[in-house]
């Protein structure tokens, strides 16, 4: 038993159990101070303890609440597409408008006025002066980073020096990693002396886009190995965390699973050996070798393991000659074909290449459209290869039965077709993005790789463009920036993919091919749309999806809704960048490049190895990881990039050579075959 003098805890009663009056307050004072005085020194000791721990807890957690409050009502108001005025969108570099002929808007002519009424309206007007709260002039990293705390020493190096050097507010000199909860991230490399010391010798560009004349005293920036180091650092966090799987989880250090093939590796061979990287491609034929086996009970998509798998063990072949990567090229074929044993002949989606059976995606019986008709390139082939006829025979019978296909308009294909009835089914939009996107980039590059014999592709290229330019062809109303939106349901939505991205290098490619000149003009004022769906983001990133503004409300040319603004290292831009600079021989696609390079590098690479795609690109304080790489950065992206700074036109001739949609090149057939 506790003697009432000696408790050793505490009870605490709610409510006046005999009080049933709630006036008689000098009666319930007494009674308190009565009761407080019968309680033991411990527990009166306890309480007070106990009420001080409740105080000081209040004042903490008031002004950590306070604190988030105020991040919240920031965030709300960055999302919010009216008050974006107030955080600023990058300002349009003077200069990098493509000033049109007064009263003509080249590549879009044929274009009813009642169409496009804007277009005929030549100049183009720059963004308003960025408000107070932009980044100052000549720095491109975030600002007031040690204001925020989110910036701290170097914890981790990967060879590099400290990519950023700038003065916070004392003046002194802010470290150089941004934390990304628990990532520690690289900054920048120092961006002015950069893009000072590569072609523009003795200037740099400002955030403002102006030059400054500054003396160059440092060694030129290698832009070439900048990208090697970029794939080695890339390669580096593969290799220590994601061996053989399908890709790399930089931050979590671990890897993803989709096949279960080795996807990165397979996706980034003939990258290696592009860019000169041999000991990096021999370890990795090692594993192609010993570890690669595709008898596996999984069920993989056909079109990705197409373009990513079948495309690049073929072009790893042409490029190396070794017959490996033909043997394992033939393996992965073969397993794929039962996808096409479908009523219609139109493939299924999914195959299992262990199984030899095919199914469609659980909730429908259609394919998708860009998959079923962006297969082909690397099928031919692999029948030439073999001189086995089945491949060809069976994607070019897809092709035939699209061609002949009611329900296109002007030459623009719906997204989806049924493997059952073998005709479109009426939903979705008319799109040059996703799941119709390649359809149009694979008419014109078998056109290529046949040798500009196969006159319906050719035809249903031409019309198909037509067909872009009559219906989906806008212009922003701030800077006359032409975009390609989707019809749906009759209407056209201003938004456009980052996929579509991949359009202004094939339309050069065609013109290059002699396709009519309008469709180069057309592919000038698009990379122009494409670079400035970077430029304008906060982190010189793209979004996934941009939405065009039409109506000059708020002097902004690119709104991005909140579920669109991650960027997965896409590689579209900086692949068309690559058609456009070899074909113009015009720097500013060089720059534009590399100014992409430079933002993947301040915003998603991880120093412990590899690069990240980032859920947030408008905000470059917290880009928001999303801890992928996807296999695509290396077969595509930095392929990409290389190959835009390399000064070696002969590199993959794009007279000799067309890329598949995963940037694999394949051979254009010597006209013999
Ligand atoms: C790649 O797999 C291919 O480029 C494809 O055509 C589209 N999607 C990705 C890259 O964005």
């Amino acid at each position: 038993m506790y003697s009432p003098q000696r408790k050793d805890f505490v009870s605490l009663t709610l409510g006046e159990q005999h009080s049933h009056s709630y006036t008689n307050g000098k009666h319930r004072r007494q009674s308190c101070w009565r009761k407080w005085k019968q309680l033991s020194r411990l527990q009166r000791s306890l309480i007070l303890f106990l009420l001080a721990f409740l105080f000081i807890c209040g004042i903490l957690s008031y002004s950590s609440l306070a604190e988030q409050w105020r991040g919240l009502s920031d965030r709300s108001l960055k999302e919010d597409w009216v008050e974006m005025d107030n955080r600023g969108l990058r300002p349009i570099p003077p200069g990098l408008i493509p000033k049109l002929p007064p009263g003509v808007v080249p590549g879009v002519q044929d274009i009813p006025p009642e169409v496009l009424p804007e277009l005929q309206r030549p100049s183009i007007p720059i963004l308003p002066k960025p408000p107070a709260m932009r980044k100052p002039p000549s720095k491109r990293g975030p600002p007031a980073l040690q204001k925020r705390g989110n910036v701290s020493d170097w914890q981790e190096k990967d060879g590099k020096e400290p990519l950023i050097k700038r003065e916070d507010e004392e003046g002194k000199e802010a470290k150089t990693v941004i934390s990304w909860r628990g990532a520690m991230i690289e900054a920048e490399q120092g961006t002015e002396l950069q893009s000072t010391a590569h072609g523009k010798v003795g200037t740099v560009a400002n955030a403002e886009g102006t030059a400054s004349l500054k003396p160059v005293t440092e060694k030129p920036v290698d832009r070439v190995e900048e990208v090697r180091e970029a794939f080695r650092h890339a390669w580096k966090g593969y290799k220590a965390f994601a061996w053989g799987h399908d890709e790399l989880k930089p931050i979590s250090k671990t890897h993803g699973e989709w096949f279960g093939l080795g996807l990165t590796l397979i996706d980034a061979l003939d990258t290696m050996w592009i860019l000169g990287l041999k000991e990096e491609f021999a370890e990795a034929r090692k594993w192609v070798e010993t570890e690669l086996s595709f008898s596996k009970n999984v069920d993989v998509n056909l079109f990705e393991s197409t373009i990513r798998i079948l495309g690049g063990l073929l072009s790893t072949y042409h490029l190396s000659g070794d017959t490996l990567f033909l043997d394992k090229a033939k393996d992965i074929g073969f397993r794929l074909m039962p996808a096409f044993k479908t009523p219609s002949k139109i493939p299924y989606s999914d195959v299992n290449i262990g199984k030899g059976t095919a199914h469609p995606p659980r909730w429908t019986t259609d394919s998708t459209v860009a998959e079923v008709t962006s297969i082909q390139l690397e099928f031919r082939e692999l029948s030439r290869l073999t001189q086995d006829p089945q491949y060809q025979n069976a994607v070019e019978e897809v092709t035939r039965q699209v061609h002949r296909l009611e329900g296109k308009r002007d030459g623009l294909v719906p997204m989806f077709i049924n493997t059952n009835s073998g005709k479109f089914t009426r939903r979705g939009a008319f799109t040059l993005g996703a799941r119709a996107d390649s359809y149009y980039e694979y008419l014109l590059k078998q056109w290529l790789q046949g040798g500009k014999k196969e006159t319906e592709l050719l035809e249903d290229y031409l019309q198909a463009i037509e067909g872009v330019k009559k219906n989906l062809l806008r212009q922003t109303s701030t800077s006359k920036l032409t975009f390609v939106g989707e019809l749906s349901n009759g209407r056209l939505n201003p938004k456009m993919d980052h996929l579509v991205c991949f359009l202004p290098g094939t339309l050069a490619l065609g013109a290059h091919n002699g396709l009519p000149a309008d469709h180069m003009d057309l592919a000038l004022q698009l990379m122009e749309t494409c670079h400035q769906m970077y430029a304008q983001m906060e982190t010189g990133l793209s979004p996934e999806i941009a939405h065009f503004n039409l109506q000059n409300h708020n002097g902004r040319d690119i709104d991005v809704k909140p579920a669109d603004r991650h960027n997965l290292l896409r590689p579209e831009t900086v692949e068309s960048l690559f058609y456009m600079y070899r074909f113009t021989k015009d720097s500013k696609y060089r720059d534009w490049g590399w100014d992409i390079l430079q933002s993947f590098n301040k915003h998603t690479r991880v120093p412990s190895g590899g690069y990240t795609s980032i859920g947030n690109v408008r905000d470059p304080l917290n880009p928001a990881p999303r801890d992928k790489m996807e296999s695509f950065f290396l077969g595509e992206t930095l392929k990409y990039l290389f190959l835009l700074f390399s000064d070696d036109n002969e590199l993959l001739s794009l007279d000799k050579y067309v890329f598949n949609t995963e940037a694999h090149p394949l051979p254009i057939w010597p006209s013999a075959s």
